[in-house]
């Protein structure tokens, strides 16, 4: 055990640099060796949630964390740049490789920051924008009340038709041609169905309207072919580059040659400061493996896995919200048999499957209680299941929530889930 005077000592020397993490702060190290025996021993169905590979990791934790580097590749307000310009010249050309995009800024920390530098660039305050209802589906940040989005601007939302829990486009352009939005913002955070960007494209010229679309569930389908990509419709395309992307936890912006100074002004200085290098290396190593001809394999294996495990959940009795899945995601009804989203995610938790709790369109419970599990696949297919293993999955969900937790249940749902995950480790 250091005293802390020696602490102190090691501090101000050169020898505090080289000293191991779990030396230095044992409950840090201690909380990530937690974290990575929970992944290992988890089945990660939450949709949003991937596992990055170590050459990812290994970009995250370089030292990039270190450098300032306000600005843009050639145009910085700190010296020693040379490295970052390269970094981030990589990242740029990389995405715009990936999606066939004009011009593309890989600065934004998050989906949020993205979406927020796309707003700034395009509206003003009190300016109309039009996005998915978040309880169908949307994003908070797509106009919602609570979020910047739905301070700043009004906010016309458009919906899911009940009968089949499908985009209502016909709303959509009733709503566009009434209200003349600046913007529509297309997109979503939980919905299972194909999205047809050229349709809303044709909504947004009759009103007027930009386009953006925000791909942050989907961006791994489009980049794959698995998905119809909105790039060559929306007048901004943006995401996050951690969900199926498979990168690390960050945003990404794509737009059209002719927005991009705006766009480039908006995000730094307007709403971020110094960019995250460390990240955007990151982001460079994520897009090179998306390059590669193994990722359309994964991408199509993520919705085979979907549409097995919907099915496979269906059989068991639980509704699945429109009756299916065309990409990596669903959500099942869980109180068509009496269980709250929240006691689902919580049931499941206890035997180590991950899901959240989501609404599901014309909800009757409020949004921490719920009536629906989001379920997705983009992580389990990362670490090899497959098809017959998705039928597993789905016995082990329909046995633990069946028995509302039973304790004995859950026991033995937990050591099955441990077997299974055994035979597939993540690193
Ligand atoms: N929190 C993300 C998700 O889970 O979909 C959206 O921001």
């Amino acid at each position: 055990m250091t005293t802390i005077n020696e602490e102190h000592a090691a501090a101000v020397g050169h020898a505090f640099l080289e000293r191991p993490l779990a030396e230095v702060d044992p409950e840090i190290a201690g909380a990530i060796r937690l974290e990575t025996e929970r992944q290992n021993d988890t089945l990660e169905l939450i949709a949003s949630e991937n596992h990055v590979s170590k050459a990812v990791l290994t970009a995250m934790g370089s030292v990039f964390t270190n450098k300032y580097a306000e600005g843009y590749p050639g145009k910085r307000y700190y010296g020693g740049c040379g490295p970052t310009d390269i970094v981030e010249n990589i990242a740029i050309e990389r995405a715009k490789e990936l999606f066939g995009a004009e011009h593309a800024n890989v600065q934004p920390h998050s989906g949020s920051q993205a979406n927020m530098s796309v707003y700034f660039a395009m509206l003003k305050p009190g300016d109309t924008i039009m996005g998915m209802d978040l309880s169908h589906g949307g994003h908070l940040t797509h106009g919602h009340p609570l979020s910047y989005s739905g301070r700043d601007f009004k906010v016309v939302a458009y919906h899911v038709r009940q009968e089949e829990e499908l985009i209502d486009y016909d709303e959509m352009e009733r709503l566009a041609e009434e209200h003349k939005p600046r913007m529509i913002v297309c997109g979503a955070s939980a919905y299972s169905r194909i999205i047809d960007f050229k349709r809303i494209r044709e909504i947004a010229d009759k009103a007027g309207s930009l386009m953006m679309a925000d791909i942050a569930h989907i961006a791994g389908l489009v980049v794959t072919g698995n998905h119809p990509s909105p790039v060559p419709y929306a007048d901004f395309v943006t995401t996050t580059t951690h969900k199926t992307l498979r990168g690390p936890r960050a945003g990404l912006v794509l737009c059209k040659e002719q927005y991009a100074k705006d766009l480039d002004r908006s995000l730094f200085p307007g709403v971020q400061g110094g960019p995250l290098v460390h990240i955007i290396a990151a982001k460079a190593v994520a897009f090179r493996e998306a390059l590669s001809p193994a990722f359309k394999e994964y991408q199509t294996q993520v919705v085979r896995n979907a549409k097995a495990l919907a099915a496979a959940v269906a059989d068991t009795g639980f509704r699945v919200v429109s009756g299916g899945t065309d990409n990596h995601l669903f959500m099942t009804d869980v109180f068509s048999k009496g269980i709250t989203g929240k006691d689902g995610q919580n049931i499941l938790e206890a035997a180590n499957i991950t899901v959240n709790k989501n609404t599901i369109p014309f909800d009757t419970q409020k949004p921490m209680t719920a009536s629906g599990l989001r379920i997705g696949t983009p992580a389990v297919t990362t670490r090899g299941l497959r098809e017959p293993e998705m039928k597993t999955i789905a016995n082990l969900i329909a046995r633990v929530l069946d028995a509302r937790g039973d304790g004995d249940v859950t026991q033995q749902v937990k050591r099955e889930v441990k077997e299974l995950c055994d035979r597939f480790p993540i690193y």
